[in-house]
């Protein structure tokens, strides 16, 4: 017999207790929206993104006496944001590709963080190969299908010019390669990929076959991307969930989101 007393054990109730014990934690894996942080700046012919600008309406004053708030304006790419499959040409027929459109089951999933911290310390232009991933893989098992993956460089706790790194011949971050992305999205059929860094391609990332390989290959077969991220060193290799809902703009192709991870401590 059961006992009548005892609440039926249900996962979201687990969950919920897990959550108010702190024996699960949430993660924030967001920059804070700033005029002053950097935005991805293109070849001069091309369009540019808009920095973050807020403007104040009304602050307890004579605009309006018991209420303040503000105007924003920015880039659907600007800060901490999610890239649509909409975002590229080689996703831009695909059903429910903008998002208002993708399914909201799509923005919830396991996440699989890669530690390329070493690798990026070393060289700016650090890249995802398929034989860092195996080697990733080694250690920690072949990636699920439906994973979110994340690529860990620490980029984010770059301040000002350090983050786009731009030279002459244009910006230097890590990123991955063509043969790392199409393994990541054809062989082990993720979610999305996300980075630290301004692109989920690496900042010569237009000098690939294809260009923009990560833009290409995840956006043409109806994947995710996440970037501008932040916090990464406080996950786990495995085992977090991670949550990225955008805003619901009307065929947008992106937007900028708070993404957070479930985290479940140590013991
Ligand atoms: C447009 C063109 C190239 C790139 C990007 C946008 C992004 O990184 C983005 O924010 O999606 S690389
Ligand atoms: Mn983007």
């Amino acid at each position: 017999m059961s006992d009548q007393t005892a609440a039926p054990s249900s996962t979201l109730g687990d969950l919920a207790l897990s959550l108010a014990s702190g024996a699960i934690r949430v993660v924030d894996l967001t920059h804070t929206l700033d005029p002053d942080f950097p935005v991805i700046i293109l070849p001069p012919e091309f369009g540019q993104c808009a920095r973050f600008r807020m403007e104040e309406i009304s602050a307890y004053d004579h605009r309006g006496p018991a209420w303040k708030w503000h105007n924003f304006t920015c880039g659907e790419h600007t800060g901490t944001h999610f890239d649509a499959p909409a975002h590229w040409i080689s996703g831009r027929d695909l059903p429910n590709n903008s998002v208002d459109s993708i399914p909201v089951e799509q923005f919830v999933g396991p996440v699989c963080v890669i530690d390329c911290t070493e690798g990026a310390a070393a060289d700016d232009d650090f890249e995802l190969t398929p034989e860092v991933i195996i080697a990733w893989e080694r250690q920690h098992g072949e990636i699920p299908a439906g994973s979110w993956v994340l690529m860990r460089t620490d980029w984010s706790t770059r301040r000002g010019a350090a983050y786009l790194n731009m030279r002459e011949d244009g910006p230097h971050s890590p990123g991955p390669t063509p043969d790392g992305i199409r393994l990541l999205v054809d062989e082990r059929q993720i979610r999305g990929f996300g980075t630290e860094t301004v692109g989920t391609d690496a900042g010569q990332g237009v000098h690939y076959t294809p260009p923009f390989p990560a833009h290409f290959y995840l956006h043409g077969a109806g994947r995710l991307g996440l970037q501008c991220l932040n916090n990464l060193a406080q996950l786990p290799p495995t085992g977090a969930i991670l949550i990225a809902t955008p805003l619901k703009i009307k065929q947008g192709t992106g937007s900028p989101l708070r993404v957070i991870a479930l985290v479940q401590e140590e013991r």
